[in-house]
């Protein structure tokens, strides 16, 4: 599990033996949080490699396809999303997405001080997103967040580690309910679901889950460097919001990099069978 030294590797096991891994330069830091083991490398071709509890968060080179997608397709479906809740995302990389849209304020509640304390100093990726005046950062739990707070949202993320494991309750009918509970009368929930391939189940109970509470829920996926890909996405809607459809225009000025809002469509991709298994049973 890990790193291994003689093949200066670090691999990332999945169920049923499936491995994503780098090849490594050097480590650069390892640390036992309060709530997990931290490690960053260098790898050899994909930039600095954060890995959290032994799973990959994040690699440099291509972290903009993760975090495009799964910031812009619901900030421009939304019509005009002012107030955004970030869950998670301790590396700055929704954040600084979020940030690139004429919004009010973005509140950002992330359980893990070191992460970002560790991802300021040795990654950067943030690119200032901390210090913006629009940003307003909690240290705390996710879940008890929303069930106390007085505001509201139009656009909640959340960028968690994988539905199995200490995020479990980010996926969960409760926190599904206070989420939609506290989005404004137009909203839209958007939240990273694992693998397609290797957690399925979890992806189908967090779509049964998130059908109960919100009044539409959508699924798409697509290959993320350094996760076991296809990935796949969930996003609740709140009122009236199609998610089908986003505005290209305000899309087009953002210059974005890897998502791209003039082919939306081409998002919603699913296996035929998985696609099957979360419209069929009981859901
Ligand atoms: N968000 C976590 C994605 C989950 C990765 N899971 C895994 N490798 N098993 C990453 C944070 C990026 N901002």
């Amino acid at each position: 599990m890990g790193y291994n030294e003689k093949e200066r590797a670090f691999i990332e096991w999945y169920p049923r033996g499936y491995g994503v891994g780098f090849k490594v330069k050097e480590r650069l830091f390892e640390t036992q949080t309060k709530y997990q083991r931290l490690e960053l490398y260098e790898t050899e071709g994909f930039g600095k490699l954060l890995v959290l509890d032994g799973t990959v968060q994040l690699v440099e080179v291509g972290e903009e396809s993760y975090h495009e997608t799964l910031v812009h397709p619901v900030m421009l479906a939304h019509p005009n999303p002012r107030r955004v809740l970030v869950i998670g995302g301790g590396d700055g990389g929704t954040l600084r997405e979020v940030l690139r849209h004429d919004v009010e304020k973005v509140t950002m509640v992330e359980i893990d001080e070191m992460v970002i304390e560790v991802s300021r100093i040795y990654l950067g990726i943030d690119r200032g997103a901390f210090e913006d005046p629009r940003t307003e950062l909690i240290i705390g739990d996710g879940v008890e967040y929303l069930r106390e707070t007085d505001e509201s949202f139009d656009v909640i993320i959340v960028d968690s580690t994988d539905p199995v494991g200490p995020a479990k309750l980010l996926f969960s009918e409760d926190f599904y309910r206070s989420s939609y509970e506290k989005l404004n009368e137009n909203g839209i929930y958007i939240t990273q679901a694992g693998s397609v391939y290797l957690f399925t189940n979890e992806l189908i109970d967090a779509y049964r889950a998130m059908k109960k509470v919100f009044d539409k829920v959508y699924y798409f996926s697509f290959p993320v460097i350094g996760y076991a890909s296809p990935w796949s996405f969930l996003v609740g809607v709140k009122g009236g919001i199609d998610f089908r459809k986003v505005d290209v225009e305000r899309g087009r000025e953002l210059e974005l990099y890897y998502y791209d809002p003039e082919r939306h469509e081409t998002l919603f991709q699913m296996p035929r069978y998985v696609r099957e298994m979360l419209e069929g049973g009981e859901g």
